[in-house]
């Protein structure tokens, strides 16, 4: 990188096993992908890592509301994913359940349905894995969650927890 005038820089995150790395906050980050076929790309960087959503609306309008929220991630080499546990879900509009489809591969790229279920908030604290028949632990490789809703304004935080480790992260400024 000589003379590139790129400046190397790492930052180093702290682990606790209380503590959960939120990977994706719609309310920072924006919406989650509408469109099945070109999924969100997340990157698992702990153990337990939070994705924290709002969905719901037409799957029929042109531009697409918020029916789909489809995002993609990959279990890193030498890895694995034990569960993806539904941390918190609150309904609204006299809405009671919000589907969870589980596909292996990234679905943008034809990825294979595996299992799916309709959670409630009875299901708060469990593992969407088991409750949607998927094999779990996860192996290496890519996997996709496509959550659907027709009432607006669901919210709800998905916590995918396995063995990932926290590593150095680096970034480069310009
Ligand atoms: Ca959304």
């Amino acid at each position: 990188m000589k003379g590139s005038g790129v400046l190397m820089c790492c930052v180093v995150l702290l682990a606790s096993p209380a503590f959960a790395d939120t990977i994706w906050d719609e309310s920072v980050d924006g919406d989650i992908s509408t469109d099945p076929l070109a999924p969100t790309q997340m990157t698992l960087v702990s153990s337990a890592d939070r994705v924290s959503a709002t969905i719901g609306g037409s799957s029929t309008n042109s531009p697409p509301e918020d029916f789909y929220d489809t995002f993609t991630f990959t279990v890193p080499p030498g890895n694995q994913v034990t569960a993806v546990v539904l941390a918190d879900y609150q309904v609204s509009g006299g809405n009671t359940s919000t589907g969870f489809n589980f596909y292996t591969g990234n679905q943008g790229e034809g990825g294979t349905f595996v299992g799916s279920v309709s959670m409630t908030t009875a299901d708060i604290g469990s593992d969407l894995l088991t409750l949607s028949s998927v094999p779990a632990p996860l192996a290496p490789g890519d996997y996709s969650i496509s959550m659907r809703e027709g009432t607006a304004g669901q919210i709800y935080q998905l916590e995918i927890q396995g063995d990932v480790p926290v590593e150095l992260q680096s970034f480069s400024v310009e």
